[in-house]
């Protein structure tokens, strides 16, 4: 086995919505694994410049694009610029996401379509231009960053679980019509992660935050810099065939049915 498997050295790697949270961790971990990383921000570009700058403070290549991963004529004109400017896509992470927690019974249609548009349709839209290149070239890696939700319902969620119940079932997809071109895709799942996104139902004391510390078999929320060991193998020479599976970073979550209150 070569001892540079997991090396990402002389690879590309696009990773959207990586100006902050999961993907700044999992971009960041491809970049410490050698990889060049382009980094997208779909609104602020003082947001996706302070990114950049944070990225080159830790030592590490990247390039910044602001786009909008909804916008099909937006994405082709970015993919072409990038593999222009910066070099062919060699590593694809669709991490871009957005969640609204409103019950389905109040949610408003509008709303419920734009989750689905960003965590389903986007990846959909940004690998159909990245693998182009991919099957010209022979050789590639897709990662689709699933949730939890992609197995599980949770009270107020339920257009988030449909987005990423899709997601899990497209990078099935995915991996089926594109392994034959040397093309890798599968998924990342994480648990629940101290981010921005959690941070509403994560303060001590909320009652969600109480429940998932004892739901995880861990006993603790997630450290983003936890999914960089499995963005790194799904993106390495170490990966090369797996396909079409979601590699599940929850501290045991889905493992277990949970436990009583008063049990250790
Ligand atoms: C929620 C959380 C989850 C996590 C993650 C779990 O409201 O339940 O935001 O959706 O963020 O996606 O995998």
């Amino acid at each position: 086995m070569s001892v540079n498997l997991f090396y990402l050295t002389g690879k590309v790697a696009l990773i959207t919505g990586a100006t902050h949270g999961l993907g700044m961790a999992m971009a960041t971990g491809l970049g410490n694994a050698g990889a060049t990383i382009v980094v997208t921000g779909n609104s602020s570009q003082q947001k996706l410049d302070d990114a950049v700058a944070s990225y080159k403070k830790a030592g590490l290549k990247v390039f910044g694009y602001l786009f909008d991963v909804t916008d099909e004529d937006a994405v082709k004109t970015n993919i072409e610029a990038i593999e222009s400017e910066v070099g062919n896509i060699d590593i694809l992470v669709n991490n871009a996401g957005i969640i609204k927690r409103t019950p389905l019974a109040e949610m408003e249609t509008a709303d419920f379509e734009q989750v689905i548009k960003v965590d389903l349709v986007s990846p959909f839209i940004v690998s159909k231009y990245v693998v182009k290149g991919m099957i010209d070239r022979n050789a590639g890696k897709i990662i689709n960053i699933c949730s939890m939700m992609s197995e599980l319902g949770r009270n107020s969620v339920g257009a988030y679980a449909a987005a990423k119940g899709g997601l899990k079932m497209l990078t099935q997809n995915m991996a089926t019509e594109w392994a034959k071109f040397n093309i890798q895709t599968n998924g990342i799942g994480p648990g629940y992660f101290a981010t921005s996104q959690t941070e509403p139902i994560r303060v001590d004391g909320h009652p969600f935050n109480d429940f998932i510390v004892g739901r995880t078999p861990a006993g603790v929320w997630g450290d983003p810099d936890d999914l960089q060991g499995a963005a790194i193998f799904l993106a390495s020479n170490a990966s090369n065939f797996v396909n079409g599976q979601v590699v599940y970073v929850d501290g045991g979550i889905l493992a277990t049915i949970g436990k009583p209150a008063n049990e250790d």
